[in-house]
């Protein structure tokens, strides 16, 4: 019996409610594509040049405290300000826009310049966890979408090597947030039970697309992925906000992520660029009981430290195509946990 996956098909996302072209014949085509040199790296633990570093001065002229392990301040150049007073919307046939407010802020991980969040030890990455929590509870208790997120790397447009992630926060719903929040809507009244506590079971079920599993977490390969090797972390049991994570929970997800991203720097020997960033449910009040808390990550690499993916022809025009299978990326993931 042929598999139908050794054919080109299309899997279905089930969170965003579309699709992904799979061409896994293509993994043996000719590659002329661009390699990029990757900088040597080779930082000090301390930068007098960078504006991540404690101590030092950032672009407003603030300095920095002398802080030991993590760091929040308002990002000098926030993207989201605070409400426009009698900013209204406007609609002009075709042509909408309506005013938005939020709020910006930088998450320095480590006073360390030279380490990767993957680097650090797991009591570390574990206040890294607790600032995530705590920046849900604190900037969720003003606006209804927080948006945790890391940049790494210049491939992803980082422009810092300091191990620095981001908050973003808004007074509405983002589009992709909006379009997860109804599919698990949807999926919940349909089946009395949240989309991604069923995918976990599914996928615990199935294992091929799982990386790593521990006590409490589940790191796998969705999928529906379309980034080459796109990963999924989501808690085993029912969790809808980061602030909810218990302790131990907190303590198992640092070491998942030490060993997800050590993973990553491993596959083509090279600290491995990304974004990452937590979905939860929103942070507007309501119970939102379809929600399941979970963290994507989204590498730009295809088959070495310097040939990566682009989005582009058919997947910007049409629809976005992977040729390595996600049972693949997730294959050779797993064999270096
Ligand atoms: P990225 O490296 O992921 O781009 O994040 C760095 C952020 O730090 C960026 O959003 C902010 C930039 O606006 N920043 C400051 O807030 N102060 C500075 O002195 C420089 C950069
Ligand atoms: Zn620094």
């Amino acid at each position: 019996m042929t598999d139908y996956y050794d054919h080109p098909h299309r899997r279905y996302n089930p969170l965003l409610d579309e699709w992904v072209l799979v061409s896994p014949h293509r993994t043996k085509r000719p590659w002329l594509g661009q390699k990029e040199t990757i900088p040597a790296d080779n930082r000090p633990q301390h930068d007098p040049n960078c504006y991540l570093c404690p101590g030092n001065v950032r672009a407003n002229g603030e300095h920095n405290p002398d802080y030991t392990d993590t760091y929040v301040f308002e990002n000098d150049f926030a993207a989201l300000l605070p409400a426009l007073v009698g900013a209204e919307p406007v609609s002009k046939g075709l042509l909408r826009s309506e005013p938005t407010a939020g709020e910006c802020r930088v998450l320095c991980f480590s006073p360390r310049h030279d380490l990767s969040l993957g680097q650090m030890d797991p009591p570390a990455i574990r206040r890294v966890v607790d600032m995530w929590a705590d920046q849900i509870t604190d900037v969720g208790s003003r606006l209804k979408w927080v948006q945790i997120f890391e940049n790494k790397g210049s491939a992803m447009g980082a422009s810092n090597p300091h191990p620095h992630g981001q908050v973003w926060a808004c007074d509405y719903l983002p589009t992709l947030v909006a379009r997860e929040d109804a599919c698990q809507s949807a999926y919940f009244a349909k089946n009395a039970s949240p989309m991604l506590v069923d995918l976990v079971e599914q996928e615990l079920r199935e294992g091929q697309r799982v990386v790593a599993e521990s006590m409490h977490w589940l790191l796998i390969v969705p999928f529906w992925a379309t980034w080459p090797f796109e990963t999924l972390l989501m808690p085993k049991r029912h969790v809808r906000r980061l602030p909810e994570l218990t302790d131990g929970e907190r303590d198992d997800l640092a070491v998942i992520l030490k060993t997800g991203i050590r993973v990553y720097d491993e596959l083509f020997e090279t600290s491995f660029p990304y974004s990452m960033g937590w979905h939860g449910a929103p942070t507007d009040g309501a119970d939102h009981p379809h929600w399941q808390l979970h963290a994507h990550f989204y590498p730009p690499l295809l088959r070495s430290a310097t040939v990566r993916k682009f989005m582009v022809g058919f997947e910007l025009l049409a629809e976005a195509q992977r040729d390595v299978t996600p049972e693949g990326a997730a294959e050779r993931l797993r064999a270096l946990v």
